[in-house]
């Protein structure tokens, strides 16, 4: 037989002689190659003795189909896919707990809420909606911040999004929505993108998606970090007690370290530097123990408050102001480890807003109980069957027992006779109308109707109340994305009918937008079913800004070195850093590091080209005299120097660097976020300027927006 040339593995000569066998014990056979390594099988557990080389007829003839390994093998490569989501494709995935603060017995019979300090196994999904599985993770879009806890009394998902409104009242319109900013169907494209006809043809001819679309205009659409957005179960839901009695539930998620997004201008470099950046942030943190943690926040409210409020608490395009409806923590959540593997759990994880545990009851919110019939068609068809809840990562953690059997997959499988009930053979599980899930026994009448209600008619009054809520960098930035988004749009009647109702929200964004868009006159306010109102007052904790953190913690700090930096400053910043609980990372002019001038080697994290100053909070800039010759040249170090200016982030500095700064042209507009790191000393000064994360009074100087 000719000579094999193309084996690779280590186990190349390795003949049967070479092989271990060892008998477990449970007298099942290990077998184990020369090198210790156990034998590759197929998945019927066959031993394979070649992987490189499919079965011919002589080293040159055709392939034999009796190669059942190589058959095996690639069928199941060719299988890999299973469909990717319809909505929120793109997600990442955590594993953690929820820790009940006190017991809210008086509210909810939910067995997760009733005792202080109980923890509960939690998985996180966070998710863009519109881009497919594999796009880039800071497109402007809602993030979704889905949460499946694991009760004692069975899986409860609260299925939301870290934007508290919805685009439209009624499921039905579901498809339509999606299918306006899904690429386009003859191009498939624009790619997890808005910023396209469909889109805003859609959203023009739909005026209930005005106020989630101030939303999404804001920077609440480009998060800095998952860590750092706030979620929302959006709809309202019940809460039941034991007593069958009912209140009203908000759910909020609010984030431990404060709120934060990114600059449009730095979400669209940060795509082309690290599309993950969201997964690597979320990656990073949790491996390196820094756990992110999030409190449940609830607003609850009565059947009175509801008949009183100035909307309707069933319509998911308004909130409840908190000003107005305080909320409470009752809970928190810390996400403390990733998944051991991507596609089994953040993959296969199967949300369904109709997961609920005794306890928690839906409202009659149109688009709520839409959802609840849809969910587990998606299940069915991504999953592939209706054993789905047999993966680990969707089974319940508590004890269950049914009669259901059988179907593709099946995993657990009855035993014995009994498989229904009522039996004669006293065998099996029986209903519980104590423990078991009692609808909330609400009250019901009326003509069956396609109806919207009257009380959903206002769609511009919380439109306005968001705007005039955020601070003036923040309308900045909803005047600059609409203007960006709209000059995308090709067809000029598109852009004026959105003109027109940006009219009814506020005249002078209306007008900037229409200026900037090159309108000759601007149009009439777009029809509406009702006016605007002008008596609700701004609400402070719409803004991101205002919900800052106020320090640097979980934040991360670019600092740009070379050979000779000085090794004081450098070592301040690091012990400043860490105190702080931030993290930071070397920048250097190769990866390979550089000698500091105490003569003390330091690993670099990034080479200049890898390492823009999008991806960091802030910036030093530590070059020696000589180092910064070098970097002059290079336009990427002239563009960290400039962007991080330019993105309003603080830059600290040592003189040497001044000439780089001069050539990114920032020299002469020094501002108080531009800090002189003279000696070591003045590191503190710096690190305490980081807590208010940006410098945005430099915004209207670099015209970022
Ligand atoms: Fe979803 N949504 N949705 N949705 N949704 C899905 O379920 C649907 C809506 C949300 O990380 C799908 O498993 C309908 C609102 C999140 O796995 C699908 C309607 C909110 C996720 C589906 C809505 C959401 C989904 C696709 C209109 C915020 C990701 C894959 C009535 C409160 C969950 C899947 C994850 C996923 C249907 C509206 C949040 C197709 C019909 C409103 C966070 O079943």
């Amino acid at each position: 037989m000719a000579k094999n040339t193309s084996k690779t593995s280590p186990s190349d000569n390795a003949t049967i002689h070479d092989q271990k066998l060892h008998r477990g014990a449970g007298g099942e056979l290990h077998q184990f190659a020369e090198d210790g390594k156990p034998v590759l099988t197929t998945a019927q557990g066959g031993p394979v003795s070649d992987d490189q080389n499919t079965l011919r007829v002589g080293s040159r003839g055709p392939a034999l189909i009796d190669d059942f390994h190589f058959r095996e093998k690639i069928f199941h490569f060719d299988h890999e896919r299973i469909p990717e989501r319809v909505v929120h494709a793109r997600g990442y995935g955590a594993h953690g707990y929820f820790e009940t603060y006190a017991s809210l017995a008086a509210y909810t019979r939910a067995d997760l809420f009733q005792r202080p300090g109980e923890k509960t196994p939690a998985f996180v999904r966070f998710s863009t909606v519109a881009g497919s599985k594999g796009s880039f993770d800071l497109a402007r879009d809602v993030r979704g911040f889905a949460v499946k806890i694991y009760t004692q009394q069975g899986n409860w998902d609260l299925v939301g999004n870290n934007i508290p409104v919805f685009f439209i009242q009624d499921a039905i319109k579901f498809p339509d929505i999606i299918h306006s900013v899904k690429p386009e169907p003859d191009k498939e494209f624009p790619q997890a993108q808005s910023a396209h006809d469909n889109f805003w043809d859609f959203i023009t001819l739909t005026p209930e998606s005005m106020h989630m679309i101030m939303w999404v205009m804001s920077d609440r659409a480009i998060p800095r970090s998952f860590r750092f957005m706030e979620g929302f179960g959006v709809h309202t839901f019940r809460f039941v007690n034991a007593a069958d009695e009912s209140t009203f539930v908000k759910f909020h998620w609010k984030p431990k370290l404060g709120l934060q997004s990114v600059a449009w201008n730095e979400a669209v470099k940060i795509n082309g530097a690290d599309p993950d950046f969201h997964r690597r942030d979320l990656w990073q943190s949790i491996q390196s123990g820094a756990f992110p943690e999030w409190e449940l926040c609830v607003q609850l409210f009565d059947q009175d408050f509801a008949d009183t409020f100035d909307f309707d608490i069933l319509d998911p395009t308004k909130i409840i102001p908190e000003e107005i409806l305080p909320v409470k923590a009752i809970g928190r959540l810390v996400l403390d480890r990733m998944p051991e593997n991507f596609f089994a759990e953040t993959e296969q994880v199967a949300f369904m807003t109709q997961n609920v545990p005794p306890g928690i009851d839906f409202s009659n919110d149109p688009l709520l109980q839409g959802r609840n019939f849809s969910y587990l068609d998606t299940q069915l068809k991504r999953l592939g069957g209706p054993n789905f809840t047999h993966l680990p990562i969707n089974a319940p953690k508590c004890p269950f027992h049914n009669f259901q059997q059988d179907g593709h997959m099946a995993m657990r499988n009855p035993v014995g006779r009994v498989n229904y009930q009522p039996n004669s053979w006293n065998q099996g599980p029986r209903e519980s109308p104590v423990q078991g899930y009692r609808h909330f026994p609400a009250e019901e009448q009326g003509p069956k109707v396609r109806l919207r209600p009257e009380s959903f008619a206002d769609h511009y009054s919380q439109a306005r109340q968001f705007y005039i809520s955020q601070t003036p960098p923040e309308q900045r930035h909803i005047a600059a994305a609409l203007i960006f988004e709209l000059s995308k749009v090709e067809t000029p009647v598109i852009r004026e009918r959105m003109v027109s109702h940006l009219m009814n929200i506020d005249e002078t964004l209306a007008s900037k937008v229409g200026h900037a868009l090159g309108f000759k006159s601007m149009p009439k306010p777009a029809d509406a079913a009702m006016p605007t109102r002008q008596d609700l007052e701004p609400s402070p904790a719409l803004s991101i800004i205002e919900r800052g953190p106020g320090r640097f913690e979980g934040r991360k700090l670019g600092i740009l070195v070379s050979d000779g930096s000085d090794a004081a400053v450098f070592k301040a910043l690091l012990a400043e850093i860490t105190e702080q609980k931030a993290t930071f990372e070397v920048i250097a002019p190769k990866i390979g590091g550089v000698t500091l001038s105490d003569g003390n080697w330091i690993e670099a994290h990034q080479m200049i080209d890898g390492g823009p100053s999008v991806l960091y909070d802030a910036v030093a800039l530590l070059p020696s005299a000589e180092g910064t010759g070098d970097l002059l040249k290079e336009a990427t170090a002239r563009d960290f120097v400039a962007d991080a200016f330019v993105h309003c982030k603080f830059i600290g500095y040592v003189e040497t660097a001044l000439p780089l700064m001069q050539k990114a042209g920032i020299a002469d507009s020094l501002d108080e976020g531009v800090i002189a790191l003279g000696a070591a000393k003045d590191v503190s000064a710096f690190i305490k300027a980081l807590g208010k994360l940006r410098v945005w009074g430099r915004e209207p100087s670099v015209k970022l927006n």
